[in-house]
Parts: structure tokens; sequence; C-alpha cells
């Protein structure tokens, strides 16, 4: 990575904690990633934006910003990127993966939440993410009590913008989420000085689509058995769409998606059990379920998850005869998402039985972060539906920390093995 400190201290940020952090993210990810055997060669250029996570891609926004452009956080599948695009501004996904925020995150959250938070929170108040850092404003949204909540703190360094997600998905509630998309974006014209229009609505519209499109192309492929790329590798792709430049994203997973393609004709069976994953979301780096499980005789082909299926499925209908028909559209594409903070959430089981089948799985994976209510309640509903399919699943409830590594390698393999 090229020096960068004077960037980082321009950012205010914590350089000598800093420092810990860039010290052992390289080793991780070697021993994660670079341990794979045959990866597609597409895979260097997702290498290539990890080892430049803090470099590279931080240098791009401050260009943006030195132009007078803006750089907005979020937390959510929820948030349209669509509108943070279309007013000339950058968005990026700012959920915490680390184990290494988590600390900081204590310091100011009591310490039985979800690490997902723990981590977020973390990583402002330690003042070592260079993303948190070129944010000048960020969007929360009314989902779980702990992320809620949350926001009344990081309110506290960067001014933060919450939408009110509703927790029902009736026509009304459609309707308010509707509001809440228009009030955003008085809020994102008012911050970036630049006027949302019907046709760059419509422009970002399309270019979101289109990110989704490449997205849903990947994992088309991985329904092919075996899949030609590891869950390891498809779950960094779904990483990095949070904060990557959404062209050049789309560009490079299309690439790596030919080469794919190419693949398959020379793949053989492998033998291994194929899992689907659901539950809570995977930020990076969290790799570690992907990376237990994929180092048994096991490969994951789905995730039933926020960096998964729920980030890219359904497209926001692009015909539109004006600004109040297409809003209209992007906030009934945004209500199809089946998230647990939503009651009831029938739609996610379904899709969760659909993707078993789609997908070929053996067995489905549910993965719930520790303290997260509404994943673990919803737990008894899946586990119910899935009994009755005879679909096998399993239930783990961890963090970030590597304590229990050892006790989840043991019960996922009893249940590779089972299935
Ligand atoms: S749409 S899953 S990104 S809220 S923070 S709910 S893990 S306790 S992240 Fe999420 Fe949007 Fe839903 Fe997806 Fe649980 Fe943790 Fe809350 Fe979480």
């Amino acid at each position: 990575m090229g020096d960068y400190r004077k960037l980082w201290s321009n950012l205010n940020m914590n350089l000598e904690k800093h420092d810990v952090l860039c010290a052992v993210l390289p080793e991780i990810y070697s021993k994660v990633y670079l341990s794979q055997n045959d990866r597609p060669e597409g895979m260097n250029y997702f290498n290539f934006v990890v080892s430049e996570v803090h470099g590279l891609r931080i240098e791009e926004l401050d260009n943006h910003k030195k132009q007078g452009g803006k750089v907005i956080g979020t937390f959510c599948v929820y948030v349209p990127d669509e509108v943070i695009l279309a007013a000339g501004a950058i968005g990026v996904g700012l959920c915490g993966g680390s184990q290494f925020w988590i600390e900081d995150g204590e310091k100011v959250l009591p310490r039985n939440l979800c690490p997902l938070i723990k981590a977020f929170v973390g990583a402002k108040v330690s003042a070592t993410c260079p993303y948190f850092q070129s944010c000048d404003m960020l969007v929360g949204e009314t989902t779980c009590d702990g992320k809620k909540k949350a926001w009344e703190i990081l309110n506290d360094y960067t001014p933060v913008h919450v939408m009110e997600l509703p927790q029902m998905k009736r026509e009304k509630n459609i309707e308010d989420w509707k509001m809440e998309i228009k009030e955003f974006i008085s809020r994102i014209e008012e911050l970036t000085g630049n006027k949302i229009t019907f046709e760059k609505l419509k422009e970002t519209v399309i270019l979101c689509n289109d990110k989704r499109k490449a997205l849903k192309r990947l994992y088309e492929l991985r329904k092919n058995i075996p899949s030609p790329i590891s869950g390891l590798d498809s779950l960094l792709i779904s990483q990095i769409a949070f904060y990557d430049d959404p062209q050049r994203f789309i560009q490079k997973v299309n690439e790596l998606c030919d080469e794919l393609d190419e693949r398959l004709k020379s793949l053989q069976p492998n033998g291994k059990k194929r899992i689907l994953i659901t539950g809570t979301p995977m930020a990076i780096p969290n790799w570690k379920m992907h990376s237990i499980i994929e180092s048994l005789n096991a490969e994951i082909v789905v995730e039933e998850t926020c960096t998964g299926t729920r980030y890219f499925e359904n497209f926001v209908e692009e015909n539109a005869n004006d600004m109040d028909e297409l809003i209209e559209n992007i906030a009934r594409r945004y209500m199809k998402v089946n998230c647990a903070c939503f009651t009831p959430n029938a739609g996610r089981i379904e899709d969760i039985i659909k993707y078993v089948k789609e997908y070929k799985a053996d067995g489905v994976i549910y993965y719930n972060l520790s303290f997260c209510q509404t994943y673990s309640v919803e737990y008894k509903k899946v586990e119910e539906a899935l009994n009755k399919e005879n679909i096998p699943v399993m239930f783990i409830e961890t963090d970030y920390s590597e304590e229990d590594s050892g006790q989840i390698k043991t019960r996922v393999e009893a249940f590779i093995e089972m299935i």
C-alpha cells in the first residue's frame, strides 16, 4: 500500500491506533483468502481493492471532496443509494465487521449488544476508519433497537439523518416509506447543493439496477455443481459492493463472470456439501463463518443475508412518467427486502426455501450475530418451515472473536457429515 499518512492525518485519524489495524488485516487476509487454491484470475482486482481498502479508495473520496462533492455513510440496505448518487454524492456502507473496533465500541455502548453496532460505533469513536472520517453525513434507519439508539451517539460526531423505516408492509407503510424517501431527497439536496432531477434519478436507478444485475449474474453462476467460485470470494465481492465505485465494480464483476462462464466447461464434481447461509449481515472483514465452513468438506453457494441476496434481489421498475412515480418505484423495491425487523416476515422464509431449491443446497446454516434479537427470535419460524420441507438446518450464534471458532468448527463438521 502507498503512503497515505498525510491523507489519514488530514482526516483526523488516530494514526498510531490505525497502524495496529493496518498491521493485522494483511495477515488475516492472506490466511483466509490467498491460501485458497485455484482462485479465478478475476479475483486479482478484488485482492487489490482489499489491499488498498484504506488507501486508493480513500484518495478517490478525498479528490471528490476537494471538488466540492460529498460523502455519505450508510448502514443498511434499505437506504436507497439511487438518491445519494443522483445528487452527485458518493455513498459508502459503514457496517463494521472487525473485532478490532469492539473494545472502543464498548466504551460508549453496553457490552451485551450486537457486535456489528459495537464495531461501527467503535470505528468512529476511535477515529480509525478513514471511510467514517470522510463522511459529511451518516444515514441511520429505524431497524433494530440497538441501531436506533446508536444514531444518537454517532450524531455527536457526525450529523446523522435517520430514516423512519416502517416495520410492517401494508400499503400505508409503503406510502410512509415513500414519504421518507422524499424527505431524504430534500436532505441530500440541501447537503450537496445539487437538485435531484427526474433525469438524474432515472440514471442512477438504472446504474443501481445494473449493479444488482452484475451480482445476480455472479450468484446465478454459483447454482452450478460445483460452484465455479468459493463462498469466501463471493462474500468478499458482496462486501466490496458497499464501497467501491459502482461503474468500475459492475465492469469487474462482469469480467469475472465471463471468466467463470469459461471455467464451468472444465469443472468436475467435487463432492462438497452445498450450504445456504441465512441470517445477519457479514460486514467486511467478517469472514469467520465462511472460512470455517469452507475449511471443511463444504462450499457456501448462497447467502440469504444483506451481504448476499437481500442486497441485489428485486430491481427498481425503471419505467416512470414523473418523479413521484419513480420515487414510488424505489419505495416499492426497497420494501421487498425481507429483514427480520419486519413483522410478519414470511417473505424471508419463502426466499430461503426457494433458494435451497434453486441453488441445490444440502443444508442451511442460520447465522446469528450475538444479541441480535429479531433474527434469533425469527429462527423458530424458519426452523419449523425448513423441518416441514425436510431441509436440514442448524443455528449458530456468534460474534467477531475467534474464541468459539474451534467449537463452531466441530458443530459444523458434525452437521456436514449428517446432511
Ligand atoms: S436490512 S439485517 S442491514 S437492519 S444491527 S438487525 S445484526 S442487531 S444489520 Fe441489518 Fe438493514 Fe436488517 Fe439488513 Fe441485528 Fe445487529 Fe441490528 Fe443488524
